[in-house]
């Protein structure tokens, strides 16, 4: 066994811990701006390659092994006594003008306890692995639905690498380009026994309820893709109303029916358009087609199924004179956590007097891919103003260092004892 194991409070992070964290969080927030000033390190682009590259020297800081999988998904291996593998991270990649705390909370953590952790305890009984996972928000790739937490689950099908961005380059192309193997993707691992992922909240509850941990029993079911609205491209000054097959009309009545059916409901669901595209996007055309993203959100199977159903019954409801197609791009049943998981961490938060709240999720997480195959819990730290998927997001020192220590005593907890 390493060093002597006194009690949990070898896992309570000093204030050099969290100054690094903070540190190591504004430098690779450096990563993402773009040269046209745009905050969005999108997967498979010189920005992901630099935060990579900081990524890959803390890891090596650590004490970690490094290396790529198939998709590029950065892994940093602290060796244990056994083969055995416990694994914790998050995504890389954010959402266009997004925060600096999504995602890379979680990697930057993981690499910041387990090096301390190792520091101060030695050679892990279990093999303790840091990911730094691709392709999260899929917001380089629309359709890709979590390509690098499904990699490493196993569960990615060799179709998704045919997926393409808005310039047409396909994930193969983008991940060859950037260096990675690019197709097959990997098989899911026999070696990894839990997978932990330490998150901000991207939501208000925490702060209202002034609790410091949240630990997440479920992640919400997911419905998303978009729908299409087929006109008549035509001249605007000199095509009557009467004689016209606009879409925009159709897509504003349709949008509408679409909030005002899920209102009754929407203590148990949520529904977002994100992106309202027209063709060719001129101000004197009658636009050809109008198109608009959709993403459905609940904790109920039945309730996003049911919404599945009412977007059909608004296509044939407008589909007179415009041609109405729906694109579903992903539809992610609930999500339960490890159970044995959830009631550790709450033993611990017990033990290190942390305030904790049980709750589920509304954000999607990598976590739900992994929980399809291996034991999996998310920790969740307060997001100010519950604000997320946006540069204000926030998370104030005092409560990254709660979310540091819990995630040190868990991993001390699964790679140490
Ligand atoms: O959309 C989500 O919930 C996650 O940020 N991908
Ligand atoms: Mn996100
Ligand atoms: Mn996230």
């Amino acid at each position: 066994m390493g060093k002597s194991m006194k009690n949990e409070n070898e896992a309570i992070i000093r204030d050099e811990e969290l100054r690094w964290l903070l540190n190591a969080i504004q430098e690779v927030a450096k990563t993402g701006i773009r040269p046209d000033g745009l905050y969005w390190r999108a997967s498979y682009t010189p920005e992901d390659a630099a935060a990579v590259a900081l990524l890959k020297s803390y890891m090596e800081q650590a004490g970690m092994r490094v290396f790529f999988d198939a998709v590029g998904n950065l892994h940093g291996v602290l060796q244990g006594k056994s083969e055995q593998v416990i694994m914790a991270g998050s995504h890389r990649d954010t959402v266009r003008s997004g925060g600096k705390y999504d995602g890379m909370l979680g990697i930057l953590s993981a690499i910041c306890s387990a090096g301390r952790l190792y520091q101060r305890l030695g050679q892990p009984e279990k093999t303790l692995e840091v990911v730094a996972i691709v392709e999260e928000e899929s917001s380089r790739f629309i359709a890709s639905n979590y390509i690098g937490s499904c990699n490493l689950a196993g569960t990615m099908p060799a179709s998704a690498f045919a997926i393409t961005d808005a310039d047409g380059i396909s994930i193969q192309d983008a991940a060859a380009s950037a260096g990675y193997q690019g197709m097959p993707p990997d098989r899911a691992r026999e070696d990894i026994q839990h997978f932990v992922e330490l998150h901000i909240e991207q939501g208000g509850v925490l702060e209202a309820e002034k609790k410091q941990i949240g630990i997440v029993t479920s992640i919400m079911g997911q419905w998303g893709g978009s729908v299409v609205l087929r006109g008549k491209q035509n001249h605007a000054g000199t095509t009557p109303m009467k004689l016209r097959q606009d879409p925009v009309p159709v897509m504003a009545s349709f949008i509408h029916d679409m909030f005002s059916r899920v209102k009754p409901y929407e203590d148990e669901m949520v529904l977002t358009v994100g992106k309202i595209e027209l063709f060719p996007g001129s101000v004197n055309v009658i636009p050809d087609r109008a198109s608009f993203t959709f993403d459905i959100r609940s904790a109920s199977q039945e309730l996003g199924s049911r919404a599945m159903r009412m977007l059909e019954e608004l296509r044939d409801k407008y589909s007179k004179k415009i041609e109405i197609e729906i694109i579903p791009a992903w539809e992610d049943a609930p999500v339960l956590l490890d159970s044995t998981g959830v009631r550790d961490i709450e033993e611990l938060c017990r033990k290190l007097g942390l305030s904790y709240r049980i709750m589920t999720s509304g954000a999607g997480h990598d976590s739900q891919n992994m929980a399809q195959v291996y034991p999996t819990n998310v920790i969740f730290v307060p997001s100010e103003d519950g604000v997320s998927h946006d540069e204000r997001e926030f998370t104030k020192p005092e409560d990254l260092q709660a979310g540091l220590t819990i995630l040190s005593a868990y991993l001390k907890k699964l790679c140490w004892e």
